[in-house]
């Protein structure tokens, strides 16, 4: 017999860490986990497996199918919006061709189970393209089919996969005789800027909020790569795999779209300093804004409107932007460093 498993990719990353962490103390899932680096120490006790590998390796991924059962996957590598700017090309390789690789083995693993398999997929407010900022500043709150747009090939990538797992949902294959409808039950968040206390990201574009925290926290000195006046909305980790949990969780039925918009609260860089400085008065943060991030971040979204979440699956976020930096962020970054 084939193991019951959830499979989570990217394990290393931001949300990986989050979400393993979070699975392994509730202790009633078994893990497999993937990533392309060897997996965090602190992670190995919650993982029933590691694979060291890369979703582009189909025959590793079709080794996958022969020893496990998934019954849910989390999708969550991917390549950053600033590091893919790097490597457009490579982006799409892994963003999008990775992801097809998954999708396809969640197909073969629905059709050997007879029913269909999760599939919950992080997407993000790169999927929005805003024109300019007299725009971003005058839409304010954007819904889920506003402003699609995307700038950078993490935004283009994350739109497109978002339309894969519709596709593959729904559509997969629909004029073979054996058409069947229940192959993947997908389901997407569109993320804002996440802030973790316990991981510094690495290659978004949103990085300057936390890497304002940890940096200060460090006591090193640290230049934010965008103008004081930029907004984009902002959520904690704990509350990013609260909604990961809480979508996963909800019957289909309730779900009257695939890719919900997700948020807490909307802060200026400016405003993020100001409760950093508060938090650490010795620390030295000042403004270096880089053109072309700052060009990739006026093109968010100032704010999300979530309400189809908040409707379809009573999403609320558990932290404020009060509670997030007093009772979650600020003292956990301070006693780390
Ligand atoms: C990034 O900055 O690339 C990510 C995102 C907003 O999805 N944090």
């Amino acid at each position: 017999m084939r193991k019951e498993v959830v499979l989570i990719t990217g394990a290393n990353g931001e949300i990986g860490h989050g979400l393993i962490t979070h699975l392994g103390q509730q202790g009633n899932v078994n893990i497999v986990a993937l990533d392309v680096s060897p997996l965090d120490e602190s992670l190995k006790p919650y993982c029933n497996r590691f694979i060291l590998g890369d979703i582009l390796d189909t025959m590793l991924l079709g080794r996958l199918v022969v020893e496990f059962e998934i019954h849910t996957i989390y999708h969550l590598a991917s390549l950053l919006s600033t590091k893919a700017e790097y490597n457009p090309e490579t982006a799409h390789r892994v963003n999008v061709e990775g992801t097809l690789n998954l999708l396809r083995l969640a197909v073969e693993q629905s059709q050997w189970q007879g029913r269909s398999v999760k599939f919950l997929y992080p997407s993000s407010i790169a999927a929005y393209g805003l024109p300019n900022l007299e725009v971003k500043e005058r839409v304010g709150k954007v819904k889920e089919n506003e402003w699609c747009n995307p700038n950078t090939m993490y935004g283009c990538n994350k739109l497109y996969v978002e339309q894969l797992g519709r596709y593959y949902a729904a559509h997969y294959r629909q004029l073979a005789a054996d058409h069947d409808k229940n192959t993947i039950d997908f389901r997407a968040l569109r993320f804002p800027g996440l802030i973790s206390a316990v991981t510094i990201p690495t290659g978004g574009t949103s990085d300057y909020a936390p890497e304002m925290l940890h940096a200060a926290a460090e006591n090193v000195p640290y230049a934010c790569f965008v103008r004081p006046d930029t907004r984009l909305p902002f959520m904690v980790m704990p509350d990013a795999i609260k909604a990961l949990l809480d979508l996963e969780e909800v019957p289909r039925e309730r779900l009257t779209q695939y890719v919900y918009n997700v948020t807490s609260f909307s802060l200026t860089a400016l405003e993020i300093y100001d409760i950093v400085k508060a938090a650490f008065p010795r620390s030295t943060i000042t403004f270096s804004p880089h053109q072309s991030r700052q060009n990739i971040v006026d093109s968010w979204p100032a704010d999300v409107d979530d309400t189809s979440a908040r409707q379809d699956w009573n999403w609320s976020p558990e932290y404020d932007q009060q509670h997030a930096f007093a009772d979650y962020l600020i003292p956990a970054i301070r006693k780390r460093y």
